[in-house]
């Protein structure tokens, strides 16, 4: 048998092959990833210190070919079987978000890489949300809905025959990993054709939007996808003369010196020509697919995070008091530190540690410090870890201003984290286990770099 492809190299094809198909059916994506391009290249050339920085982390390489994608699926067989596909490209089912609290009647998780050389090589992500049925409040309603979903089938039979010949053997070899790619793209293709009639388009839109996106097409089109940029409020700025009409705010932390975890915005959705079905031939149009960039910070630990959420909700607060949100977030934020050194030390975000071998031949270090003694020494140096998830809050603000529905109120229900997991068929990892982890695995290799013959010893 001939070679098997590493998952990693497989995700790359999917991720190009995506990216070409969006581009053809959004023509907008691909002024979008030109206009973040030119940014790019413009924040790089104006700090060339940033440039060197991320030459020396491996972190240029992967910028040109970041980015993620969204899709919405109907029902747990949908899910289950996604998350056999997108293992094949080595992604792991990664977090899990309510957003039924924002009004948005879905629940999902994140399938990305999460080994570190894994997202080195590609972190291309899909943010995938799983239809709450049972949030539709009209009984007759959600049957008709569960009734349709019951009856398609959005994988074609080599696209599961290939998943199954992966799983088998362990994974595809080039021939096999090319079928694989084409099969795998005919489920995130657009379709014109609803499955419905408009009557039933309109019933389930009114319930709302996203339901009926959901629950009236052949297949989960792929609804955006979203590069990665250098420098978010640029790219918004630039983004009126490209003819791009882009979302009032930006979604995530206020701009900061030290970038923090995601900030988002985005384009707003195409309103496209639907056929649906019935006799007449009945012509509607359907709004769904949109453009989106992001600017990704540092990941935070526990106690990080709590301290964003509290200042973000004391922002949201002030906002709806009548403060703009930008305003409200930039004061809020004063009371996030802004700098690495000080994020570092109070335990707010993760790092990964290097050690400087050079440095410990010229002057050993103690046998016993702290790791921020060993840094501040020279001995070890820290780099922030990149964040590779989403956010809840920011999510359902790209949901809403791209279905055309104002804010809606919360539904009375908390989110279902074992319902979702028992329509993925696994666990989700929880994502900051995963930088704990990649921080402690750096650190003991470090560590064992800096003790050739005299352990060192960390102490809190
Ligand atoms: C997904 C919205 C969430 C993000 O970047 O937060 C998302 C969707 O609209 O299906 O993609
Ligand atoms: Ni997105």
């Amino acid at each position: 048998m001939s070679q098997l492809l590493p998952p990693d190299e497989i995700r790359g094809m999917f991720s190009l092959a995506m990216s070409d198909m969006y581009r053809r059916e959004v023509p907008q994506y691909g002024t979008l990833c030109e206009l973040v391009g030119k940014v790019n290249a413009q924040v790089l050339r104006h700090d060339p210190a940033l440039a060197d920085r991320l030459r020396a982390e491996g972190q240029l390489e992967r910028l040109d070919v970041e980015r993620h994608g969204a899709v919405r699926v109907a029902t747990a067989q949908e899910l289950a079987t996604l998350r056999r596909l997108f293992a094949v490209m080595g992604m792991q089912a990664v977090g899990y978000y309510d957003l039924s609290i924002a009004g948005v009647p879905v629940h999902a998780t994140a399938f990305r890489p999460v080994y570190a050389g894994s997202l080195e090589a590609n972190p291309f992500r899909v943010f995938t949300s799983l239809l709450r049925l049972e949030l539709i409040a009209d009984p007759a309603l959600r049957q008709e809905a569960a009734q349709i979903v019951a009856r398609r089938r959005i994988f074609t039979s080599a696209c599961l025959d290939a998943i199954e010949r992966a799983e088998k053997q362990g994974g595809l070899t080039r021939q096999e990993a090319d079928a694989f790619v084409t099969q795998a793209l005919e489920t995130f293709r657009w379709h014109s054709e609803a499955t419905v009639e408009l009557t039933t388009y309109r019933k389930l839109r009114a319930a709302h939007p996203l339901v009926a996106d959901i629950v009236c097409f052949k297949g989960p089109h792929i609804n955006h996808l979203t590069p990665r940029t250098l420098d978010i409020d640029a790219a918004q700025a630039g983004m009126p003369e490209t003819g791009i009409e882009a979302k009032k705010t930006i979604e995530g932390p206020p701009p900061r010196a030290v970038p923090i975890l995601l900030r988002q915005t985005s384009f707003l959705a195409l309103e496209e020509p639907i056929h649906f079905v019935g006799a007449t031939g009945d012509q509607g149009t359907h709004t769904a697919r949109f453009g989106e960039i992001e600017q990704r910070g540092c990941a935070l630990t526990r106690k990080g995070r709590a301290l964003y959420d509290a200042l973000l909700s004391k922002a949201l607060a002030q906002s709806k008091a009548g403060t703009s949100i930008d305003d409200a977030l930039r004061s809020t934020f004063g009371a996030f530190p802004d700098d690495e050194p000080s994020l570092r030390q109070a335990g707010l975000a993760f790092f990964t540690y290097e050690a400087d071998v050079r440095r410990a031949e010229q002057v050993a270090p103690p046998t016993e410090a702290s790791v921020n003694q060993l840094v501040e020494g020279g001995w070890l140096r820290a780099k922030a870890v990149t964040y590779e998830d989403f956010l809840p809050v920011s999510a359902a603000g790209i949901f809403r201003s791209n279905l055309g529905g104002d804010a809606q109120a919360g539904y009375q229900d908390e989110g279902n984290r074992e319902a979702f997991e028992s329509a993925l068929g696994a666990g989700v990892l929880d994502e900051i286990d995963l930088y704990q982890q990649l921080s402690d695995a750096s650190l003991r290799t470090a560590l064992a770099a800096l003790s050739s013959g005299r352990p060192v010893q960390v102490t809190a």
